[in-house]
């Protein structure tokens, strides 16, 4: 018989299952920036959960108001009946939201958010008679979520190459890294605004009549941090509009204040027609995510679509009652302790923290915007994402949880941050990058 662990039955996420199972890494308890591990040591959360627990941890508020909302009211479907809280939610978040985007979709991940933003460009384009618009264009390195529309317009080849032919009709920009003429940049790199030319081409090459929609993250974030060139999202901006193709941006990372701003949208002063977010809606605590769009798509649809249902979409646990008070008192705790603002306070402190690492063993880029900071190691010849994943594994030991995309380090931490929980990660990233080869 099969020698079974009582770790093996679990299949984990993105995860190498024999490796982690042979010497794992697993967190009991959390409170603000720490979690406990299963040995009593206090990790220090560096990436905010997966980029999504911004107020940090076990917040009493919203704690309480999912406890409250259980005895209230467990479930109830959104189907053709409602409820206060899924419109109470869609309301606070519009108010935070760029100016004249009043209409949210909720989903129950940023995948589903995703997808749900590329249906709605399809049906929106066909409602207003212009069905011939159907393709999609994506970027070389975005990521975009698991989900067979996310995997089709995203651009990280390992995530697409294992599951067939994915959607057809698909094309991608290429990506905006430049380390030649942008390594050891802060903030917006200052070359490459020129790669937003490239949508000129590709739609030169299809014609603008078949294409819906182009979706990007404003900040390329799983891929290892790729904050925009200068002037590019304003360009591709402009590019959409002139052709009248849909411009989505996927806010799963930048919404709800990893920037400073509510919005990416807003850090840049660029207006997308449509966001999806997920993540810090509900501080990570219960799954959501939801597709945000402008006044004029959702007024289209629902004056032009051919059918009393205007969309035929939508997920069991669409606006769940739970996730929604959750959400709700997540935004208030945003609100009321200003940690928009104060991300923003503390991002220069951390920018000059991580440069400060420029010259240490193996590294051969940092680059950082708003409350997040990557430091990209010299990949092992041969075996790219060793030297991360050994990194990794070292900073765990010594109590700091860091997120590698290969060998880029990202540190992305809650809101809630305090300088000294940034000295903490960078000196032991320091100390860590001795030890390693
Ligand atoms: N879009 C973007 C831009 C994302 O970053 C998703 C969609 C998908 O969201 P869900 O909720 O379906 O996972 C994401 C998710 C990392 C990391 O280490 C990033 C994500 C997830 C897990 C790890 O960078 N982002």
């Amino acid at each position: 018989m099969k020698k079974i662990n009582d770790l093996e039955s679990y299949w984990m996420p993105f995860t190498a299952n024999r490796d982690f199972k042979k010497d794992p890494r697993i967190v009991c308890s959390a409170e603000g920036m720490y979690y406990k591990s299963q040995e009593g040591n206090d990790i220090l959360d560096a990436t905010a959960g997966l980029w999504c627990v911004n107020a940090g941890h076990n917040r009493k508020k919203i704690n309480e108001a999912i406890t409250k909302q259980l005895s209230v009211l467990d479930y109830a479907p959104c189907f053709q009946f409602g409820h206060p809280k899924a419109f109470e939610l869609a309301n606070r978040i519009s108010e935070i939201f760029p100016e004249g985007m009043n209409h949210v979709f909720f989903t129950n991940s940023g995948s589903e958010a995703v997808d749900t933003t590329l249906k709605i460009a399809l049906a929106y384009h066909r409602a207003r008679g212009k069905g011939t618009k159907t393709r999609l264009i994506g970027r070389e390195r975005g990521y975009h979520g698991v989900g067979f529309g996310g995997i089709s317009v995203g651009g990280m080849p390992r995530n697409r190459q294992y599951f067939g032919t994915l959607l057809s009709g698909v094309d991608h920009l290429p990506h905006t890294f430049d380390h030649e003429r942008n390594a050891f940049s802060r903030g917006e790199p200052e070359f490459g605004e020129e790669f937003a030319d490239k949508l000129e081409d590709i739609i030169a090459l299809h014609d603008a009549s078949t294409i819906a929609a182009v979706i990007v993250e404003p900040m390329a974030g799983s891929t290892g941090v790729l904050p925009p060139p200068k002037g590019y999202l304003k360009k591709l901006r402009s590019i959409c509009t002139k052709h009248d193709i849909l411009l989505i941006f996927d806010e799963v990372i930048t919404g709800f204040g990893r920037l400073g701003t509510a919005t990416a949208s807003d850090y840049f002063g660029v207006v997308p027609d449509i966001i999806s977010c997920a993540k810090g809606i509900t501080n990570g605590v219960i799954p959501m995510g939801g597709a945000v769009v402008k006044d004029e798509i959702y007024e289209t649809m629902l004056d032009e679509a051919d059918n009393p249902i205007e969309l035929f979409h939508g997920y069991t646990y669409s606006g769940h009652p739970i996730a929604a008070a959750a959400g709700l008192a997540t935004l208030e705790i945003y609100k009321e302790e200003n940690l928009f603002e104060r991300a923003s306070e503390l991002s220069p402190y951390m920018e000059e923290v991580a440069h400060s690492l420029k010259g240490e063993n193996h590294i051969i880029d940092i680059r950082n915007i708003g409350l997040v900071a990557s430091l990209e190691l010299m990949p092992r010849e041969g075996a790219v994402g060793s030297r991360g994943y050994e990194l990794m594994k070292r900073m765990w030991d010594k109590g700091v949880m860091v997120r590698f995309t290969q060998d880029t380090m990202a540190v992305t931490p809650p809101l809630i941050a305090e300088r000294k929980h940034i000295d903490e990660m960078f000196d032991k990233t320091r100390e860590a990058l001795k030890e390693i080869n």
